[in-house]
């Protein structure tokens, strides 16, 4: 029997400049630490183009593409590393569709229906499986790996 489940895990978390300037930041880290999560580390940081444009290479062939570097660069962000058993899931589930407007019908108690902006300004990132997980915590912090050592 795998107990694989139980075991912590990491998923990278974003405060996005929407979120940051509509002052949504607070309430968002209330619901992180009210849903179990435990916040490991964090930084804020005004993302470069360069940043932004590596961060988010699986939709650089996207119409959106342009539009998506202008919104993450518009402003300071809050990067986070959150920890709890099944994170990357339970945070997907939190934060609500991608499209805010959206969320805000079908998903009405998720952060993005909170804060909600337009398709493109959704307020909160999270990580979509673990494999992405494990690239977006390390690239904001290295030294941070999606599971803890197994000992
Ligand atoms: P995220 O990666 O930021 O957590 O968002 P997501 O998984 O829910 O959505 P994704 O498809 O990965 O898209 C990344 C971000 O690009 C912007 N976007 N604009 N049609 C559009 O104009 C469009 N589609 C996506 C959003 O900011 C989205 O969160
Ligand atoms: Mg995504």
């Amino acid at each position: 029997l795998s107990c694989r489940s139980l075991e912590n895990e990491r998923t990278l978390a974003i405060v996005k400049p929407d979120g940051i300037s509509g002052n949504y930041t607070i309430s968002i880290t209330n619901i992180i630490l009210q849903s179990g999560f435990t916040i490991q580390t964090h930084l804020t940081l005004h993302l470069a183009q360069d940043t932004v444009t590596t961060f988010y290479a699986e939709h650089s062939t996207k119409t959106f593409f342009p539009s998506l570097i202008n919104y993450m660069t518009s402003g300071p962000v809050l990067i986070m590393v959150l920890e709890k058993v099944n994170a990357i899931a339970d945070w997907r589930t939190l934060i609500g569709p991608t499209d805010a407007r959206k969320a805000k019908i079908t998903h009405p108690h998720s952060i993005r229906a909170m804060c909600v902006e337009d398709l493109r300004r959704n307020c909160v990132h999270g990580s979509d499986s673990h494999e992405s997980a494990a690239r977006e915590i390390s690239f904001f912090f290295p030294g941070y790996a999606v599971i803890l050592d197994p000992s």
